[in-house]
């Protein structure tokens, strides 16, 4: 059986379907995380939320140790501002899909450049919560080849 994926969520995200749900939509972040690991189906899921950029940073370092089979990351605010985060994602060895509910090339300039998406694997944006699902599957796809 492949080894987890990790599912990591950056700041705010805690607060999801509580308020600007016309850009971020009524799904909690616990029904995502029910989402993704039913996505997974029998992969185990390491899902994660935090307000701070440290705790990310270790969370990638624990995927790392544990071989992990692939992240899934939506960071946040901290996709256009750590370059810390990106040096953490490049010591992966795995595949990485950066996610974003909200289509970030139709918003604000502020939300254009990503420093994340210069070491994803592939990213997903703009498909609602249920991005995340969709985000699992080409996961689930991605670790089912490896070690073929
Ligand atoms: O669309 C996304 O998933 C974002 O990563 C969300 C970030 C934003 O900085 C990115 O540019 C795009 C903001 C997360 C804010 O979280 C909220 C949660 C609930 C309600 C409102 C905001």
């Amino acid at each position: 059986m492949a080894n987890s994926i990790y599912v990591l969520n950056g700041p705010n995200l805690n607060r999801l379907g509580t308020r600007e749900p016309e850009i971020y939509g009524h799904t909690t972040l616990s029904e995502v995380e029910a989402m993704c690991r039913s996505a997974a189906g029998s992969i185990p899921v390491v899902f994660r939320q935090s307000n701070r950029e440290y705790e990310i940073i270790e969370w990638v370092h624990e995927a790392i140790d544990a071989s992990a089979s692939g992240i899934v990351i939506n960071p946040a605010a901290f996709t256009f501002t750590s370059i810390a985060i990106l040096d953490a994602l490049k010591m992966f060895p795995n595949p990485i899909i950066e996610l974003h509910i909200s289509n970030i090339h139709r918003r604000e300039e502020i939300y254009h450049n990503s420093l994340v998406s210069r070491v994803a694997t592939a990213v997903i944006a703009g498909l609602g919560p249920s991005g995340y699902r969709m985000a699992m599957g080409a996961m689930v796809e991605m670790v089912s080849q490896q070690g073929e």
